[in-house]
């Protein structure tokens, strides 16, 4: 080892003369706070449903629904030190409600999404409509309205729970109430929202009940279904997406919710698809079938065999590249919405 350059020694006073200041030198960390292109902790992570499942089962076992408000178990990137988040933005967990259980009313500013994973009967109320959950579907609650989640069903309803939780938290920005009631009352039929909204219509006299956030409160799945089965026939397969859709609000054309964007793809039999990385890491949910997700970042490669109602997140600027045998159908979700307002979101597909 060399000595020291005097200016090294005359660097490292400076640093400790002003730290007590609350002074400390760019210099030592512009490459960091400035990087050359997105270098995230976020790690890609695959949660296999059938070991996961045994686990909500036992929470049922552990806590009731009331009693932990959400019971909910968080899908933690193992990247993030233990923090309650997917990616450095946003917040994923699987929801569980057994029969008869009641998940009470409250709201927040953060906005969340469910998409059906598991079991038909329970139902979430939003704004004082109930809308009915089956497999497949996607449902909206959007921010600070309150929504309570409740179940009629003969055996365990399973989601999965999207929010904007770390993005909200980064902002500093979160509020929260509890509602007076346990469950909202109905003030507006079932499918409401989806005769007003739904059809590629809108009500004559109407405002944006909701804000920048969708009026549709669920989007179901047969639509979606038979929308992707319809293009799979007759449309151009996508070489890196298969057929992928991406939901709308259809009072505005854009994401169904300010902060996160939904997507529902179907890669048809054999499908081998290029890869493609962006800057929004994305969590996916297997609806059908199954496939494989290669994913690679400077050199390192994950491979991810994944079936029915597994998860797994795709972080920022990791290449991820699709194939399935036989065929599959995936749901996916990101901050999207706000690369897009920042004007900051960018996609490369590789040939
Ligand atoms: O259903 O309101 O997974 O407030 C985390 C926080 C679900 C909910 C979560 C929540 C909820």
């Amino acid at each position: 080892m060399n000595a020291p350059h005097p200016a090294a020694l005359e660097r490292e006073q400076l640093n400790r003369d002003m730290a007590p200041l609350n002074l400390s030198p760019l210099w030592e960390v512009l490459h960091a706070l400035v990087p050359r292109e997105p270098a995230t902790p976020c790690l890609p992570a695959h949660w296999k449903y059938g070991e996961v499942r045994p686990f909500l089962m036992r929470a049922a076992e552990a806590i009731t629904a009331e009693e932990a408000v959400r019971r909910v178990l968080i899908l933690k990137n193992p990247g993030l030190g233990g923090q309650a988040a997917i990616t450095q933005s946003l917040f994923a967990g699987l929801q569980l409600i057994m029969p008869g259980e009641v998940a009470p009313s409250h709201r927040h500013t953060q906005s969340a999404l469910r998409f059906i994973v598991e079991g038909t009967g329970a139902h979430t109320a939003v704004d004082g409509e109930r809308t009915s959950m089956k497999p497949g579907d996607f449902i909206i609650t959007p921010s600070w309205t309150f929504h309570d989640h409740g179940s009629q069903a003969q055996g365990p309803v399973i989601w999965l729970d999207g929010l904007d939780i770390p993005m909200i938290r980064f902002f500093d920005a979160g509020f929260s109430e509890n509602d007076v009631n346990k469950s909202q009352a109905v003030t507006r039929a079932e499918g409401s929202s989806m005769a007003r909204y739904g059809h590629n219509m809108a009500p004559v006299q109407h405002d944006a009940p909701f804000g920048k956030t969708s009026p549709i409160f669920s989007y179901p799945y047969d639509r979606t279904r038979e929308a992707l089965e319809r293009l799979e026939r007759d449309a151009p397969i996508d070489e890196w997406d298969g057929v992928k859709l991406r939901y709308v609000n259809p009072l505005t054309g854009g994401a169904p919710m300010p902060t996160m964007a939904t997507f529902m793809q179907k890669l048809p039999a054999g499908f081998e698809g290029k890869g493609s990385r962006q800057t929004d890491g994305a969590v996916y949910s297997v609806v059908e079938g199954e496939g494989v997700a290669l994913i690679e970042r400077n050199g390192q490669s994950w491979r991810f065999e994944f079936g029915p109602r597994d998860h797994f997140v795709i972080p920022s600027w990791h290449t991820a590249r699709f194939s399935s045998k036989r065929g599959c159908v995936l749901f996916s979700f990101s901050d999207r919405p706000v690369h897009q307002a920042l004007g900051i979101h960018k996609e490369e597909r590789l040939s």
